[in-house]
């Protein structure tokens, strides 16, 4: 078990390895009290590495060393070194076969890194660093070798054994065991390593790829889930032919499997040919899942599924290249979930989730580049900025080089690197030498942390006719990056005549057919940009589309706003601009008396939202959302949460009430019709008609009311009876809320992420999660601390989003957080990491918060044999 031995790895020390593995051959034998893992690993010397005498060094992670043998020859003690964290033997030929035996217990691995069992089934995972706790081996992903694996266990415990590649032998064995044997043709890192031994239930589909292969989809689950299969099925047929269609990448082994597992501490993990996923992202049906769930699987199943390309055939050098196949797969996915669904909507949740969650990060002590120059713990590095800041940085490369461009470029960075692992600039390069494009000064992208600043001002030349924009470019210190060069940033804009039409954007008077919308290249500190033929002063539309991952400050006034809100032609920047002006109502009504009234041409834009339903209403579900809490404390130089959390409260009662009838009407309006479907029509509808209800319920409306009870009795599908749950546990009708709570509970206790969903609820809501509310929920019978689902819905949403309860003034809720972390911090010191995110930036609240927060850091950094994950975030949130 890793502890706190402060050290730091850095990327100037990649050396490549000394060894090569060419196969490794695996034998486990599974028992209730233990598994033995025989490896036998073929190794020679890389011709490549600078040091023909090294010592050889497998990894190695709470392993019991049974045996050790040397091209058949046991070894005896003296011949190697055991040093827990490493076996080292110094003499060994160019190339040999080394035989390791381990013990290892899975039943009691509760860190759920390496082989563990999770609701009596064997599972692994083993990204980024947990092959080493099956056995000692060269644990890095720049090692790639062609795996056998043999897996022995009780039949009848263990009907179903699977790991990577392709079935080729199975038998019997005494004492009613048995085995099965999978043979994986592509050479692979240990981290795609996987195993599942299980008493399964396995549904079957099948694809048929563009040329012709039938291949076999198999989802492995538990019998009590076999009918919450079919959407992630129907998703992974989607997503299979949406990568030939769009990235020319077909499927290469003859079986795809999923597996479903109810312990696991991320969303889903891309094994090859062997996807293992949280239950929680992969099992759907719409009695018990939502509609967000919905997406939410359908998206994880096509970003697993993604991996096979850009990940698995074409790999990571080490791991400061994360972002390399984790940047480009969420781009991947983002692409299918846009073309699956509303791309308008699809951009302005990723924007929201930079921009209130990777900005904040960025922001932090925590922050560091898209390619990290450092880290301690690798498992923190599975950040916002690895994966969606990393995603953009993609994007943008997208929006520079053109779709077709951008094409030739992946496909020329498939086809020069198919069975390699690679780094960040290798796929930088492909997309140059596709493209003909120097994208030198992009490159900063991937090298300095910090969100970029665009400040734009406007000068209108009305004699000459010329408008001009005046941009500045700053990039704020980081940790460790002080000064930073000026990135270059695609600023797309558009500019709208006081009719709100697009004009045509001319840089040269004169110019004929000029386009409406352009991408500006900012590459400089201070640029300006001259529009020629310009009648009359336009209304800026800037960063359309959310072009770049950037701050932009423009002094729009709230005219303008209510301007583009209705005419921009742009529907990223129609919301943008809602966005803008909701800020700017919230915060001017921050320790406002209550005299202070709120913008009357607030409630006038939303009264039309909420009203027309010509437009695109998922757009407009989007629109109604007042812009999060957090994202109002990410905007404040120095944060009052309780009061940005009162002023914010107080803008939305105001629109629920003088709104109600709208609202009630637009509840009608959006009556579902026919069964339940998840279309991106259908769901715009529930979203908009449990806005309506949400609101109405947050001023205590007594027809919302008895709206959301019958559509609590009512309803046929988990979006609407979850919509009204939330409403009712959100609202003041206290008997009628424990009635709902109740019901809802005695109908789902049996459904582990339907209850998931109940303990959320609770822990999120302003009204009913309070802390002696939520630290009550820790003894309910069906909370886990080992279950990080359970974990995360109770004590991380309580921390991540019940921001009134967790920020109260007495430090309460630090206090409560820092102790549970300390606690988790001894079985699941990833997880326990993970929690530390919301006391991480302490400086940026008001000094009343503050104090406590770094107070409950310090009682995590005392503590004795406190994990390597726990240390480094705990140590860089206090460091000067
Ligand atoms: N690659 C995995 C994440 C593994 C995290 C390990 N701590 C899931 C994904 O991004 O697809
Ligand atoms: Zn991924």
């Amino acid at each position: 078990m890793r502890t706190s031995q402060p050290r730091t790895i850095y990327l100037s020390d990649y050396r490549v390895p000394a060894f090569l593995v060419e196969h490794v051959d695996l034998r486990f034998e599974l028992f209730e009290e233990g598994a033995r893992v025989h490896s036998t690993l073929t190794i020679r010397r890389n011709p490549e590495s600078g040091d023909p005498d090294a010592r050889l060094e497998l990894d190695g992670d709470s392993l019991k060393l049974e045996g050790v043998a040397l091209d058949d020859k046991s070894l005896a003690v003296g011949d190697y070194d055991d040093q827990g964290d490493k076996l080292v033997i110094a003499e060994v030929p160019d190339q040999f076969q080394l035989t390791v035996v381990t013990w290892i217990e899975p039943q009691n691995n509760t860190r759920l890194e390496g082989l563990y069992k999770s609701s009596g089934m064997f599972c692994t995972q083993c990204e980024a660093e947990g092959f080493r706790c099956i056995t000692f081996f060269p644990d890095r992903p720049d090692v790639m070798a062609r795996f056998r694996t043999r897996i022995e266990a009780d039949k009848a415990r263990y009907p179903i054994l699977l790991s990577n590649g392709n079935d080729v032998e199975t038998g019997e064995l005494a004492d009613g065991r048995h085995f099965m044997t999978w043979e994986d043709p592509f050479p692979k890192p240990c981290y795609l390593f996987a195993l599942v031994a299980g008493d399964l239930v396995e549904k079957k589909d099948t694809f048929t790829t563009c040329s012709g292969r039938d291949i076999d989809l198999r989802m492995y689950v538990e019998p009590r889930n076999a009918e919450k299969c079919d959407h992630a099925l129907d998703s992974l047929k989607r997503a299979m032919r949406w990568d030939e269609d769009v990235y020319g990448r077909e499927y290469d082994l003859d079986i795809f499997m999923i597996v479903a597992v109810d312990d696991f501490n991320m969303g889903a993990m891309e094994n090859k040919g062997l996807n293992i996923f949280n239950s929680s992202c992969v099992l759907a049906s719409s009695d018990t899942a939502t509609d967000a769930a919905f997406q939410r699987v359908e998206a994880i199943v096509a970003h697993e599924y993604f991996h096979n390309w850009s990940g698995n055939r074409v790999t990571c050098r080490d791991w400061f290249q994360l972002s390399l196949k984790e940047g480009f797969t969420v781009f991947r996915d983002s692409g299918f979930s846009s073309d699956m669904g509303s791309p308008t909507v699809k951009r302005i949740e990723d924007a929201t989730l930079m921009r209130t969650a990777q900005f904040a990060e960025d922001a932090g002590p925590m922050a560091h580049p898209v390619r990290p120059e450092s880290y301690m713990e690798i498992s923190n590095f599975y950040t916002l900025t690895i994966y969606e800041k990393g995603s953009e940085v993609v994007g943008m490369i997208h929006t520079l080089l053109g779709p077709d461009l951008f094409r030739k470029g992946s496909d020329l960075y498939f086809e020069r690197h198919d069975g390699q692992a690679v780094t960040t600039d290798d796929f930088v390069k492909a997309m140059e030498d596709a493209s003909g494009r120097d994208l030198t000064q992009f490159r900063l992208w991937y090298e300095q942390a910090g969100t970029p600043v665009i400040t734009v001002e406007d000068e209108f030349d009305a004699e000459q006719q010329v408008y001009r924009l005046h941009v500045r470019q700053s990039i704020p210190a980081t940790p460790g990056q002080r000064d930073k060069k000026p990135q270059h940033v695609p600023f797309a804009l558009g500019l709208l005549n006081q009719r709100g039409e697009d004009l045509p954007l001319r840089l040269t008077p004169g110019e004929a057919d000029a386009p409406t919308e352009r991408v500006l290249d900012i590459t400089q500190e201070r640029q300006a940009f001259e529009f020629h033929d310009v009648a009359e002063k336009p209304v800026p539309s800037l960063l359309r589309g959310f072009s770049a991952p950037v701050r932009v400050n423009y002094p729009w006034n709230r005219e303008q706003l209510m301007f583009l809100m209705n005419h921009d032609s742009d529907g990223f920047n129609r919301w943008d601009a809602g966005q803008r002006l909701s800020v700017d109502v919230i915060q001017s009504l921050i320790g406002a008396g209550s005299e202070t009234v709120v913008e009357p041409r607030q409630v006038t834009a939303y009264r039309h939202l909420v009203s027309n339903a010509d437009v695109d209403q998922a757009l407009v579900a989007k629109m109604l959302q007042l812009p999060s809490e957090a994202y109002l404390i990410e905007l404040a130089d120095s944060a009052d949460v309780q009061g940005i959390c009162q002023a914010r409260t107080r803008v939305l009662n105001h629109l629920a009430l003088t709104l109600r009838d709208e609202l009630v009407a637009c509840y009608h309006r959006n009556l579902d019709i026919g069964p339940y479907e998840p279309t991106s029509e259908a769901i715009a509808r529930r979203a908009l008609r449990n806005t309506a209800l949400a609101w109405l319920l947050q001023v205590n409306d007594e027809e919302g009311r008895i709206l959301a009870k019958r559509q609590f009795r009512d309803a046929t599908n988990m979006t609407d009876q979850f919509g009204a749950l939330r409403a009712l546990v959100n609202s003041d009708f206290e008997a009628d809320r424990e009635v709902a709570l109740s019901e809802f509970y005695q109908q789902w206790q049996q459904d582990p992420q339907v209850v998931e969903q109940w303990f959320s609820v609770q822990t999120s809501s302003p009204r009913t999660g309070g802390l002696a509310a939520v630290s009550k929920l820790l003894d309910h019978p069906a909370f886990d601390w080992k279950n990080p689902n359970k974990v995360r819905a109770v004590v991380g949403v309580f921390a991540g989003q019940n921001l009134v309860n967790f920020h109260a003034q007495d430090g309460s809720g630090y206090r409560f957080l820092a102790k549970h972390i300390n606690h988790l911090d001894d079985s699941n010191p990833q997880i326990a990491a993970r929690l530390v995110s919301p006391l991480t930036r302490w400086r940026k609240y008001t000094e009343v918060y503050r104090d406590g927060m770094r107070s409950a850091l310090e009682t995590l950094r005392d503590k004795k044999g406190l994990s390597m994950d726990v240390y480094e975030v705990v140590h860089k949130s206090l460091a000067d």
